[in-house]
């Protein structure tokens, strides 16, 4: 059941404070007519601020033995800084205390007054760091990208029809404990009225990826129309559940999603081909290390990111749905069944009412469901019969292809019937095409 079933589900008012979610991006919308104005714009979200953020939270570091860890002064120092800034922009602010290895550890929940109090859409980021360095990039980063947003919300005075939601958790690094402390006292009743929760922890990683997290479809599928609107070919994050605060969100039911750019892993070369950066290198070489500083971030994936959690933010908290900030989406959902070892099938999609060329960031939609991806060969068509191919047998016995390809598609005539086409040519592995969708910027 996606997060669209879920709405209404729950009723009644709530102490702490309030909210069900209701509203989104459609997530198996049908070819969408040229964008409609938009109901709610979100503001572009200062990257400059976010890195002023950084700065002081490197500086709190700088003047606490180096590192903003549970239990040591920088954290302390870290959430009044946090808390002195929403208490400021006119947040209801609550800081919850757990006590974790013989210290005092701080959750800071902060509401924006108003909003269904039935309807809650909230977004997390955890700000301790580890004890070997500042942590600036984790998570600095989702914790500075999520104030800044605050921050925007109560400078914009914005009324959304749900309730708004910012916490900034403590101890994740020694096991999601100030989430899981959250969730784990906060009365059923109150987390059913959570719709969605959205996690934020790594954004802005030296050597960035662009990982969207699988969970709620709804949720999933706003940051995947926010990127693709923008042209930027994003990848579901694959390090595994449960690797940060929205894992005890998700283990009692809550929608949850969020967006990551990556940590330990080593870089492919196919994702440096997609996204720059450095193949073979990891996404952040500082990860839990002293050298995670203010220099320990890309200025373009955190004002990115900050981006996407605006528009995250203003779509899903309204009482309708956004277009993707620029761009008319087409798309085809119906299911594909693909033969094994067989011949191609295709999907299609009918492009009208874009004039010209189509352009040369053409965001291309590809979500097929198949084991050992190695046997297929994914090609775009364009309707004067043009082949671009998508991919061509690599990623062996990776499960599923679920990712947005930007294609130069400047020399084909936009409107006509564009296919997706697609072959197995080994056997033995078997799946279907789920969707596929073209973004015009
Ligand atoms: N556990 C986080 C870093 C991390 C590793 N994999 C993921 C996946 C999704 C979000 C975060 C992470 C930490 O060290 O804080
Ligand atoms: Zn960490
Ligand atoms: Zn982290």
């Amino acid at each position: 059941m996606n997060l669209s079933a879920r709405l209404s589900a729950l009723a009644g008012a709530s102490a702490l404070v309030l909210g069900a979610f209701a509203g989104a991006v459609p997530a198996n919308a049908a070819p969408a007519s040229p964008a409609a104005p938009a109901a709610v714009t979100p503001p572009d979200i200062s990257v400059t601020n976010v890195k002023q953020h950084l700065a002081d939270l490197q500086s709190i570091a700088n003047a606490n033995g180096g590192n903003r860890a549970h239990g040591r002064t920088g954290y302390k120092a870290s959430i009044d800084f946090v808390k002195a800034k929403l208490d400021a922009a006119g947040y209801t602010t609550a800081l919850q205390q757990f006590s974790y290895n013989g210290s005092t550890g701080y959750n800071l929940i902060a509401d924006w007054p108003g909003g269904d109090p039935n309807q809650v859409v909230m977004s997390g980021s955890h700000l301790d760091s580890v004890t070997s360095g500042p942590g600036i990039n984790d998570n600095g980063s989702g914790s500075a990208a999520i104030l800044e947003n605050a921050l925007a919300v109560s400078r914009a005075q914005l009324q959304p029809t749900k309730h708004l939601r910012f916490a900034w958790w403590g101890a994740e690094e020694l096991g999601l404990v100030g989430s899981k402390y959250y969730v784990n006292n906060t009365p059923s009743t109150e987390r059913a009225k959570i719709k969605a929760y959205l996690n934020f922890d790594m954004i802005g990683s030296p050597n960035p990826g662009y990982f969207v997290y699988d969970d709620d479809p709804t949720i999933e599928q706003t940051f995947k129309t926010y990127y693709a609107g923008i042209g930027i070919p994003t990848e579901i994050e694959t390090e595994g559940d449960g690797r940060s605060d929205h894992a005890p969100f998700k283990n009692v039911g809550v929608p949850v999603g969020g967006l990551f750019s990556g940590a330990d892993y080593t870089k492919t070369s196919a994702q440096a081909q997609k996204w720059g950066g450095t193949a073979g290198q990891a996404f952040d070489r500082c990860y839990h290390s002293s050298c995670d500083t203010s220099a320990n971030i890309n200025d373009t994936a955190l004002d990115r990111n900050s981006d996407a959690i605006a528009y995250a933010i203003w779509n899903l908290s309204s009482g309708s749905t956004t277009p993707p900030p620029t761009g008319t989406v087409f798309e085809n959902t119906a299911d594909v069944s693909i033969p094994d070892a067989g011949a191609a099938v295709t999907s299609s999609v009918t492009v009208s009412g874009v004039s010209g060329n189509a352009p040369s960031n053409l965001a291309v939609g590809v979500d097929i469901v198949h084991t050992w991806i190695g046997d297929l060969v994914v090609d775009l068509i364009a309707p004067d019969g043009s082949v671009y191919n998508l991919h061509n047998r690599t990623g062996s016995s990776t499960d599923n292809i679920n990712q947005t390809y930007t294609v130069n598609a400047s020399s084909e005539v936009a409107n006509g019937v564009w296919k997706l086409r697609v072959q197995d040519k080994a056997s033995a592995d078997t799946g279907y095409i789920n969707s596929f969708k073209l973004t015009f910027p």
